[in-house]
Formats: C-alpha cells, sequence, structure tokens
C-alpha cells in the first residue's frame, strides 16, 4: 500500500532514497531549502551539479547525496510566482510529476519533498499545497514506486496548512 506522510522536518536529516530540493534553474545552489542541502550534502554536490549544465522550470534532475542520508537528491525548479496566469499551476505540477517519474526510473521506495516555490518564488502555499497532494496521489495509483511519498514541512503553519489539504482530499474523492 502506498503512503503519503506529512511531517514537519529540516528535509535534510531525513532517511530516504531521496530528497527533492527547490532548486533554480542554474543548480548551482542558492537559500532557503537549496543552501541547507547543498551545505548538508558537501561540495561534492556542487560539483555533480555543476556537469548538469542547468535545468528548466517544471523538470527534474537526479544526483547523488553525498553526505547526506538521502542516497539521492531530485533537484527540481519550480516556478515563480507571477499572479497564476503564467502557467504557475501547471509548471508545479510538472514539478512533482518528473520528480516522481525520476525516482520510479531510478526504482526508489521512498522520496520527500519540501514545498516547492512557496518560500523565495512566492506561490501561495494552499493552492501549491493542493497541486502537489494531488500530483503525488495521482501517481501513487498508477505507479508501483515510489511506495512511500513524504511532505516535509519547515514549519508548524505549513504543516497545519497541508494536513487541512490532505482531509479535504480525502473526503472529496
Ligand atoms: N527543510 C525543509 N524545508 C525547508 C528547509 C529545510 N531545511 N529550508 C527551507 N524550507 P525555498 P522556492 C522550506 O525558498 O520558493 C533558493 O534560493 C521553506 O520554508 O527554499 O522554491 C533556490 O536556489 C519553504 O516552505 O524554495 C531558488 O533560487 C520551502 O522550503 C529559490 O530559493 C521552499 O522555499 C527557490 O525558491
Amino acid at each position: 500500500m502506498p503512503s503519503i506522510e506529512i511531517l514537519q522536518a529540516d528535509i535534510t536529516t531525513l532517511d530516504v532514497d531521496a530528497i527533492v530540493n527547490a532548486a533554480n534553474s542554474s543548480l548551482l545552489g542558492g537559500g532557503g531549502v537549496d543552501g541547507a542541502i547543498h551545505r548538508a550534502a558537501g561540495p561534492e554536490l556542487l560539483a555533480e551539479c555543476r556537469a548538469l549544465g542547468g535545468c528548466p522550470t517544471g523538470e527534474a534532475r537526479l544526483t547523488g547525496g553525498y553526505r547526506l542520508a538521502a542516497r539521492f537528491v531530485i533537484h527540481t525548479v519550480g516556478p515563480v510566482w507571477h499572479g497564476g496566469s503564467h502557467g504557475e499551476d501547471e509548471l508545479l505540477a510538472a514539478c512533482y510529476r518528473n520528480s516522481l517519474e525520476l525516482a520510479a526510473r531510478q526504482q526508489l521506495r521512498s522520496i520527500a519533498f519540501p514545498s516547492i516555490s512557496t518560500g523565495v518564488y512566492r506561490f501561495p502555499l494552499e493552492r501549491a499545497c493542493c497541486i502537489a497532494l494531488r500530483e503525488v496521489r495521482a501517481f501513487l495509483a498508477t505507479h508501483p514506486l515510489p511506495e512511500r511519498v513524504l511532505f516535509c514541512c519547515f514549519s508548524a503553519a505549513d504543516r497545519a496548512v497541508y494536513e487541512q489539504a490532505y482531509t479535504e482530499l480525502a473526503k472529496s474523492s
């Protein structure tokens, strides 16, 4: 049975097959969760990222996890929020789908997502969270792997929003 878990944690501490990084299109690091992942993984991660030559918004790339407990990092580039009429919803959905596709192709069992685009990129949290839950549920319903998906919230407030959205989604289906 596939499982979806919502937790509050620093994603760099999670012992899962892959953690997802909310990166920018250079893949050369930044602030927020991206900075935290690079600091925890060590400089080898940046060296591997450099060789990838960037990543367009909505796509995803796989690297090793180096000093992280996670074996892999899946770097995806969320959209910057520009009001919602610039394809932001579809690009964010693509981040989740493409990250899950990479995990499935690599036969990974567990993957943890941060709340992509809802920090520096200012995507409204409730809206992003509904897209994230919908895409993950749809993927799990049609693929055997990954079988465990964690939504890693950085704050208690974010976690409450995810839990509320998850409850609403479960009621409506
Ligand atoms: N563990 C889990 N979640 C975290 C952590 C952590 N250690 N640190 C922050 N978050 P953001 P974005 C949460 O800004 O909006 C970077 O500079 C944070 O509270 O990291 O996609 C990149 O290089 C928020 O809920 O990512 C890009 O330039 C979520 O992670 C840009 O920011 C995402 O916030 C990407 O912006």
